[in-house]
């Protein structure tokens, strides 16, 4: 039987399989994407985002309990960009992996970089795909760290759970990295240790100065380790989806990531196309010697070979005019 027969039969190899495909762009997972788009889109998608170490894996897995008690179809997955590792070869997934495994409808996955950083937000958007393809209805993503990776990944998210803890200075921290921007519910996890209550004033005191209408996130404490606040979480998160369905926002969301995602895949076809007329006729490596050795500047390089292909020119510069105009 093919790979997405059994995939769609539920069977969580299949699932696996598929998802170490649209990792490693194997030959065949656009073809396969193609055939998981259409039935996307069911599941909410929650973010879990904040500095390392504050708590976010513990919060996940508390909220994966209670939801899978629940019956519901969990999906999860763990984000490390800057681990050379993934497929659950961490080791603290692996062990988390171990206390979830009763939960045959809890799907904990582990990505990591492989090579590059850059694909990683768009792999991790795919495999989302995959997850609501196989009739998820919750998949929680946990990211590490503050950095732009982080918000892109939590952009494909439809509630922002941002983790903080009381340390000093973590809110400001928290701003510089824009995570204020992008937070729908706020955390302040380790409330057992001192200063959550400061910590939470302050939180106050930046909210108030942005004097948002509309939503104005929450600011939840928690004890992630002992599963305290995590039913209070689980109602705000609730709450952020009855209101951004009502809205319409959450529809506008989905549908400004779908558009994202077709400009991407047209981007890369053009680039393709494009890329490959380039190689035809300029040899990158003498030209990049040509550089180095202070000969020519890389911007020249590219315009004289574009000279050199008048029809792309004329295209560019007629689309250019009507994108200009519209
Ligand atoms: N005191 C206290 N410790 C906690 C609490 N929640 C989590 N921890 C501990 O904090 C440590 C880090 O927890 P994780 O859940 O791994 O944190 P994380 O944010 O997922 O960490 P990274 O994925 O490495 O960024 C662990 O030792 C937890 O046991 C809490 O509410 N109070
Ligand atoms: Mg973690």
């Amino acid at each position: 039987m093919r790979i997405i027969d059994r995939f769609f039969l539920k069977d969580t190899f299949a699932l696996a399989r598929i998802i170490s495909c649209i990792e490693d762009h194997c030959s065949d997972y656009e073809a396969i994407l193609s055939k998981l788009f259409p039935k996307s889109g069911n599941a909410y998608r929650v973010g879990i985002t904040g500095p390392t170490g504050a708590g976010k894996s513990t919060l996940v897995d508390k909220l994966a309990v209670i939801l899978g008690d629940k019956n519901k179809e969990i999906g999860i997955i763990s984000i490390d960009p800057t681990s050379p590792f993934s497929g659950g070869a961490l080791l603290g997934d692996r062990i988390r992996m171990r206390e979830l495994a009763k939960y045959e409808n809890i799907y904990i996955r582990s990505m990591a970089t492989r090579g590059s950083i850059g694909g990683l937000a768009e792999s991790t958007k795919d495999v989302i795909i995959a997850l609501e393809a196989y009739g998820k209805e919750y998949i929680l993503v946990e990211t590490v760290g503050v950095g732009q990776i982080e918000i892109d990944i939590a952009d494909a998210c439809d509630t922002i759970v941002v983790v903080l803890i009381p340390e000093a200075g973590d809110s400001i921290q928290a701003m510089k990295a824009g995570l204020i921007e992008i937070a729908d519910i706020f955390v302040i996890n380790k409330s057992d240790r001192e200063g959550a209550d400061r910590f939470a004033q302050e939180l106050q005191i930046i909210l108030d100065m942005k004097k948002e209408n509309g939503w104005r996130p929450p600011i939840i404490p928690t004890i992630a380790v002992k599963g305290k606040g995590i039913s209070e979480l689980l109602t705000a998160i609730e709450q952020h989806k009855a209101y951004i369905k009502g809205n319409g926002i959450f529809q506008n969301h989905r549908k400004q990531q779908i558009k994202h995602k077709i400009t991407k895949i047209i981007e890369q076809r053009i680039s393709e196309i494009v890329y490959g007329k380039f190689l035809k006729v300029i040899d990158i490596d003498t030209l990049s010697v040509q550089v180095f050795e202070g000969k020519t500047d890389p911007y020249s390089i590219v315009d004289k070979s574009f000279k050199n292909m008048p029809l792309l020119l004329k295209e560019q510069a007629f689309y250019r005019n009507r994108l200009q105009n519209e």
